[in-house]
């Protein structure tokens, strides 16, 4: 399809579909309905976007059938395609883990040597497994990974992990960390080149971050006794000064002021004890900056 339009890889479904539909939403764009189809058009932006498996799409946005792509960054960073990545979105989080039988008591890295390990990501093993001196063998699994030992195939794995729950199942506990993901917005090298396609790109970027500062922040609003107000201050994140209006009651005032989402429950019980009342706190749907 050459239409001009930026071209956004999505994966077409797994964990992390729905959340980066929802982000494309927050940031207002209007989307067909996508089910069953490859590709889709914003209504409102020009963007086209393209479903496809996450294996696919650090390749994908290489060459240029997609300008961008979402992923996880484990992806982005196993398939050592040559493409940037310009913008972590918050979500997907998790840890690929080297995890060994729960009955196992090992302690150091080099305890590793001379081991079997199973894994999907032998690129990123092999670089952890350089960048600290460790001669292991990898064996690549696609898929199932955590069953691998049980199997006799390999000593430990080497898996992406959540809550933790398959290791569990699986007899396995974490041993050591080898990288942090999430989901990434990848792009492709020269897209510049094509100043039309950047000036839509810069936009979306534009509103993607504003839904994400919008996503880490909610909007306090309180009523205080007018003497409170120093304490009040203290207490409330210094990212920006709150907003302060009178009221009807003139011993009292109004207090709204954006906090980080997950300060709020460090905070309520001083704003309390310092005799804030009415405590709402609101979500906000977009924040610039
Ligand atoms: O079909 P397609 O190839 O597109 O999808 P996929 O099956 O390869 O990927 P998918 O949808 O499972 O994951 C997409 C991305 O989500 C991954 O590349 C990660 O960046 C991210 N992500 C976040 C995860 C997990 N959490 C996760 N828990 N990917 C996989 N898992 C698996 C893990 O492999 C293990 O089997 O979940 C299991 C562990 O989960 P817990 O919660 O039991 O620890
Ligand atoms: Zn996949």
């Amino acid at each position: 399809m050459i239409n001009g339009n930026l071209k956004l890889a999505v994966q077409k479904s797994g964990r992390l579909t729905e959340k980066s539909m929802q982000l494309l939403r927050t940031c207002g764009l209007d989307i067909e309905n996508y089910s069953d189809r490859l590709i889709v058009s914003a209504r409102n932006f020009d963007l086209d976007l393209l479903f496809l498996r996450d294996d696919d799409i650090p390749e994908y946005v290489q060459d240029g059938v997609a300008d961008i792509g979402i992923v996880g960054e484990n992806v982005a960073v196993e398939k050592e395609a040559d493409v940037e990545i310009i913008k972590k979105l918050g979500y997907g989080k998790c840890r690929l883990v080297i995890a060994v039988p729960e009955e196992k008591n090992i302690m150091n890295l080099d305890e590793l040597n001379g081991k079997r390990i199973a894994t999907s990501y032998p690129k990123i093993l092999s670089n952890f497994f350089g960048n600290n001196k460790i001669d292991a063998k990898i064996i690549q699994i696609n898929g199932s990974v955590e069953i691998a030992p049980s199997l006799g195939i390999a000593d430990y794995i080497c898996d992406i992990v959540s809550t933790g729950n398959t290791l569990k199942l699986n007899k396995l506990k974490k041993f050591t960390n080898v990288f942090d993901s999430e989901a990434v917005l990848i792009c492709n090298k020269n897209i510049e080149q094509d100043s039309e396609k950047f000036m839509k790109l810069k936009n979306l970027i534009a509103r993607i971050e504003s839904a994400l500062n919008a996503r880490t922040s909610k909007y306090l609003m309180m009523n205080i006794p007018k003497t409170a107000l120093a304490q009040i201050r203290e207490i409330l994140p210094a990212l920006k000064s709150p907003t302060i209006l009178p009221l009807a009651d003139e011993t009292m005032l109004a207090v709204h002021a954006v906090i980080p989402s997950d300060m709020f429950w460090q905070i309520q019980d001083d704003l309390h004890e310092a005799g804030a009342s009415g405590l709402l706190l609101i979500p906000i749907e977009n924040m610039i900056l």
